[in-house]
């Protein structure tokens, strides 16, 4: 993948033009959101980015961020004209108690199994590092789940450009996808942002 053509800051997306609105935060992964509407789920390990990402393609902080891993706890709803974001709490994070541990994991499990309306899961993995067995034990959920994924890679102003050619080849074959179906990300940068909004957009809307 080249990035060389990205914008360097705060791009303006098609999700950016949408008025957006706070639904609420609930605990119950099958919680029913009114009306019905299509949903778009972020999903990745704790401290991956989903939060950071969302604002990126909205183009404005509605969720909340965090240096600290396990910010997110609830799953929380925004919506959008026409459908529902979905920011989910991170899995794999360790330093909790089994309990809370386990709550989590049935919580993030529960909405990739069971909510009727979700579209596409934009499933977010750190480009720096090889997908940890959490990782791929959610690539198999998915796919038990026949979710379909949009795979981004974040955090890609970490690395260099020659680091990042060469991660997302590694990336790509520890998943074994195509590494063009990778999107390289970076909320920082606003790398890909407008990209990853149209295809938000585009699964969304799909009938
Ligand atoms: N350099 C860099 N840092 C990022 C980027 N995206 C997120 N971060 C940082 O990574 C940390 C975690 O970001 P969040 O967006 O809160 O991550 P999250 O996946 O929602 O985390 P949980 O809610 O705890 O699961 C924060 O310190 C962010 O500033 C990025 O593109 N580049
Ligand atoms: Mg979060």
């Amino acid at each position: 993948m080249n990035d060389s053509y990205a914008p360097p800051t705060d791009p303006k997306t098609v999700l950016a033009i949408l008025p957006v609105e706070f639904v609420g935060s609930f605990p119950d992964p099958n919680h029913v959101l009114e009306p019905a509407l299509p949903e778009v789920m972020f999903l990745g390990r704790s401290n991956v980015g989903k939060s950071s990402l969302i604002n990126a393609v909205v183009g404005r902080k509605i969720a909340k961020t965090s240096g600290t891993p396990g910010k997110t706890q609830l799953l929380v709803a925004f919506r959008f004209p026409g459908f529902y974001l979905l920011d989910l709490p991170g899995y794999g994070y360790a330093k909790l108690n089994q309990s809370e541990r386990r709550r989590l994991r049935d919580l993030v499990d529960g909405a990739i199994r069971t909510r009727p309306r979700v579209r596409t899961v934009v499933w977010l993995l750190d480009i720096r590092h090889e997908p940890s067995k959490d990782d791929l034990m959610m690539r198999d959920l998915l796919a038990d789940a026949g979710r379909e994924a949009i795979v981004v890679l974040t955090k890609a102003d970490k690395l260099t450009q020659s680091e990042r050619i060469q991660a997302v080849r590694d990336r790509a074959r520890a998943l074994d996808v195509d590494p063009d179906d990778l999107v390289m990300t970076s909320s920082a940068k606003g790398t890909s942002i407008p990209e990853l909004a149209e295809l938000i957009q585009d699964a969304a809307s799909e009938t």
